[in-house]
């Protein structure tokens, strides 16, 4: 079968709290493009050095490097059952990856912004897989480790607060129009609420819904 989805929100909003879940229930593939971006930093590659000029600000990266980037990651990806996150976030990558690929769904979060400023703080990941904890809720069992590799977790450089408030900024004037992209589209899905435990039975049951029961047993 084929279900090709993305996720949508401000940062911090829970795109990949969720996204973990959705990929527990239905197992999809989670394509995050700031996890992927992270992991091309540590390694030094061309299109990490570049992104890291941006990231560290709260800048997006330019259209025309995340395009590439992206459609590449799609094409090595395994099956054709897929959840983005991350991407598109202007209205210019989301025109060129419909060309490229229509998709089924487009799940929006929308989670009031006081909350995000608090979470940030909190949040710790494993960079390699992108997992990611908070120190007020899914803590990690043991603190600063992975619950599955049991390897080292760290704070995101573009976590500091300053930085926070720029890419909350770059959000609601680049990313919001994108939201009504997909609107126009008749295949976004909003949610609201303050927690993800608040936000994630409604997305199972809209998924559940996109994804019939002989599908998801075969996932
Ligand atoms: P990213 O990596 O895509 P953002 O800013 O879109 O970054 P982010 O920060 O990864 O999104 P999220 O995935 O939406 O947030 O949220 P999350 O990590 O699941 O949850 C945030 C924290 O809250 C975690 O600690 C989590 O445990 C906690 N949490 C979750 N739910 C709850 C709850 O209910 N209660 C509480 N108390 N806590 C909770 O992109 C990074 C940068 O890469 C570049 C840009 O520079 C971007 O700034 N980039 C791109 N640039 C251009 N185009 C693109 N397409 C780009 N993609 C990436
Ligand atoms: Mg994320």
């Amino acid at each position: 079968m084929a279900f090709r989805s993305v996720i949508l929100g401000a940062p911090a909003s829970g795109k990949g709290t969720i996204s973990s879940r959705i990929v527990k229930s239905f197992g999809l593939e989670h394509i995050a493009s700031g996890d992927k971006l992270r992991v091309n930093i540590t390694q030094n590659t061309p299109i990490g050095i570049e992104a890291k000029k941006y990231i560290d600000k709260g800048m997006l990266v330019p259209d025309n490097l995340m395009v590439n980037f992206i459609v590449n990651e799609l094409q090595k990806a395994k099956g054709n059952t897929w959840l983005l996150d991350g991407f598109p976030r202007t209205v210019s990558q989301a025109k060129a990856l419909w060309e490229v690929q229509k998709l089924d769904v487009v799940l929006n979060l929308v989670v009031p912004f006081e909350v995000i400023i608090d979470r940030v703080k909190g949040r710790w990941v494993h960079l390699p897989s992108g997992r990611v904890y908070n120190t007020d809720f899914n803590a990690p069992k043991i603190p600063g480790k992975d619950d599955i590799t049991g390897e080292d977790l760290i704070q995101r450089q573009d976590d500091n607060p300053t930085v926070v408030l720029k890419r909350l900024e770059q959000y609601e004037e680049l990313t919001k129009p994108v939201i009504d992209f997909y609107k126009d589209k008749g295949i976004l899905e909003e949610f609201e609420g303050k927690t993800s435990d608040e936000i994630w039975p409604k997305v199972k049951s809209v998924l559940q819904n996109h994804l019939p029961e002989r599908q998801q047993a075969k996932l």
